[in-house]
Order: structure tokens, then sequence, then C-alpha cells
């Protein structure tokens, strides 16, 4: 009992962990009913949540060691208790594993987040964002060309291929928890699920020159038929055939 086996010791902890990382491999690729902004929401108030439990749980563990062992006199030295071995690693492994365990959770779900993230559900529409110094072309897939104002319908995901004309952007959707690169010569990606109808915010949070801070424009959501109506009228009309 006395002898601890540190081999023994990690490959305990270290099976859960791959387990656990396997389950969030085998989880996250599925998006049909997914909405990345309320997956991010839950992922963030759990941190906080965990993180507050555990700063609450130190804070009243130091009051009550000021309070306990507070010097009654000034001739009080107090005696420091010799601790064995196996005590000694139980009082620094126990809380190491207590905690990373929390971090590692907390890792793996952002993992499970991640995953879903870079994983464009089937349903989604598409449209094409060309970044440049300093605004957005969006082109919807109708032939319909937008500067700086996006154009979505609410209760669908929405795919977006993102491009650069000249340097590296950023674009920024924050309500919608998104953010992805867009670097000159390669198509990059990110989607979001706009579950209400109203205005956003899309903003470039790379700094890209001169006139960074106003590479900034709109989500505007509408409902599915406001945004088929909207998409009917603005189409390019060569050839008539709808
Ligand atoms: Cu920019």
């Amino acid at each position: 009992m006395g002898k601890i086996n540190i081999k023994r010791l990690v490959r305990l902890f270290s099976i859960p962990i791959i387990l656990l990382a396997c389950a969030a491999h085998a989880t996250g690729g599925d998006t049909t009913e997914y909405i990345p902004h309320e997956g991010w929401d839950e992922l963030w108030r759990e941190m906080m949540i965990d993180i507050a439990a555990i700063g609450i749980m130190f804070a009243l563990l130091t009051v009550y060691l000021l309070i306990r062992y507070k010097r009654k006199s000034p001739q009080d030295t107090g005696t420091a208790k010799k601790l064995s071995p196996v005590a000694a690693l139980g009082w620094v492994l126990i809380p190491v594993f207590v905690f990373l365990a929390d971090d590692i959770y907390l890792g793996l779900e952002n993992f499970v987040h991640y995953k879903k993230f870079r994983n464009v559900p089937q349903n989604a529409y598409t449209v094409e964002v060309m970044s440049y110094m300093w605004g957005w072309e969006i082109e919807y897939s109708e032939g319909i060309k937008t500067q700086n104002e996006m154009r979505v319908p609410a209760g669908r995901p929405v795919h977006v291929k993102l491009k650069s004309r000249d340097v590296i952007h950023t674009l920024f959707m924050p309500d919608f928890r998104v953010k992805w690169d867009a670097l000159p010569g390669t198509v990059q990606y990110l989607w979001f699920y706009p579950t209400k109808v109203g205005e956003h915010v899309m903003t470039c949070t790379e700094f890209c020159g001169t006139l960074h801070s106003s590479m900034h424009g709109k989500v505007i959501v509408m409902t599915e038929d406001d945004f088929s109506r909207w998409i009917e009228e603005n189409k390019p009309k060569e050839g008539g055939a709808v």
C-alpha cells in the first residue's frame, strides 16, 4: 500500500482520457440539429460555473486556514507536520488530477464543438464572401452580389465560402460566435445558424491596412419567404426562365 507506482497511476488516469477523446471524436461530426452559437454559449457557461466553483472553494479554504492557524501571540512559531512521502504525493497529485480532469473535460467539449463547426451541414445555404481592402463582397448562388450586407434566411444553416482578393482578413460574426481567416489564394469556410430574424454585425478582426477599422457590414436575417422574394426580385434577369 505504501509504494506508489507512478506508471500505474498514469495508466489509470490516461485510460478515461483516451476513452473520452474517442467519444468526442465519434460524436463530433453530426451537425443536423446543431446550432453553433448555442453550443459555444453552453460551453462558456460550463466554464464560468467551473471556474466560479473552483474559485469559491479555494477562497473558502483560504479564509478557513487564515482563521484556523492565526497566530495567537508573537511568540507562536508553529510546528510543521512531517508528511510521509505517500501523503505528500497525495496532496500534490489528487488536486492536480481533480482540476486537470475538469480542464480535460472542457477541452474535449471544445473539441466536439470545433469538430461540428468544421463540418458543414448538408442542407446549408451557401454564399461566397470575397474580402478586400476594405470591405466584403457577398455573392449568392443565384448570381446576386451585395456589398457589406449579407442577407440570409432564418432557420437554415449558412455556409460561407471565404476568399480574399488581397491580404489576410478575418470574418468575425460575434452574434453567431464564428470567426475565420480569409487567406489570399485559398478558399476557406465557416458556417453559422441564424435562428431569428434581425440584424447582426460582421466585421474584420485582422489588421489589414489603414481603413481596417471601417471594414464592417451587416448580416440581415430574413424570414424564408422574405428571403426568397428578395432573391426573386434581385437576381439577374437574363434568360427569363426560372
Ligand atoms: Cu480586413
